[in-house]
């Protein structure tokens, strides 16, 4: 069976702040898997699609503006129930709003300065990865030592 995936973007607070570690290890030792890693910049392009839900907000251009402020990590992220799971890791969209021990509760800012982006659902996951990564870029799971013990 297909395991089910999520895309994560770690957005540019998170990078500039240096808590890319600390984001992923949470992740991790959540038991999550990563599938697929890469530090970039987002184009205005790509963003207008992937936040196309928000364009007619006053707040749009805004949100343009400080997801291209600097790099970003995109993020294929693997395991059971991985996009509701990780939706609540994360915390609600408002960090003001959101519990201490969720990762937007201890480190966002506000709404928009919020750390992590997180699919929120898995036929949107879907979509969302195809936009973000070629398909080989996705690694299968289990590690080479694994592999070759089967
Ligand atoms: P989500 O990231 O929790 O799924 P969405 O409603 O999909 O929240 O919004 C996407 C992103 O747009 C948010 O993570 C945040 O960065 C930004 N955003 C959402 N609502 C506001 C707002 O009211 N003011 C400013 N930025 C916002
Ligand atoms: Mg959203």
């Amino acid at each position: 069976m297909k395991e089910e995936m999520t895309l994560l973007i770690l957005k540019p607070d998170c990078v500039a702040k240096s808590l890319t570690g600390e984001v992923l290890r949470r992740f991790e030792q959540s038991g999550f898997g990563i599938r697929a890693l890469k530090m970039t910049r987002l184009s205005p392009d790509l963003l207008n699609e992937h936040y196309a839900h928000l364009r007619d907000k006053s707040f749009f251009p805004e949100i343009i503006a400080f997801m291209t402020s600097g790099p970003v990590v995109l993020v294929a992220l693997a395991g059971e129930d991985v996009v509701a799971r990780v939706r609540d890791l994360v915390g609600p969209t408002d960090s003001r709003k959101a519990a201490k021990g969720t990762i937007r509760g201890d480190y966002g800012v506000d709404v928009m300065v919020n750390v992590v982006h997180a699919s929120d659902s898995k036929e949107n996951a879907e979509i969302e990865l195809r936009r973000f990564f070629a398909p080989e870029e996705i690694q299968e799971p289990g590690s080479p030592v694994e592999k070759s013990n089967r």
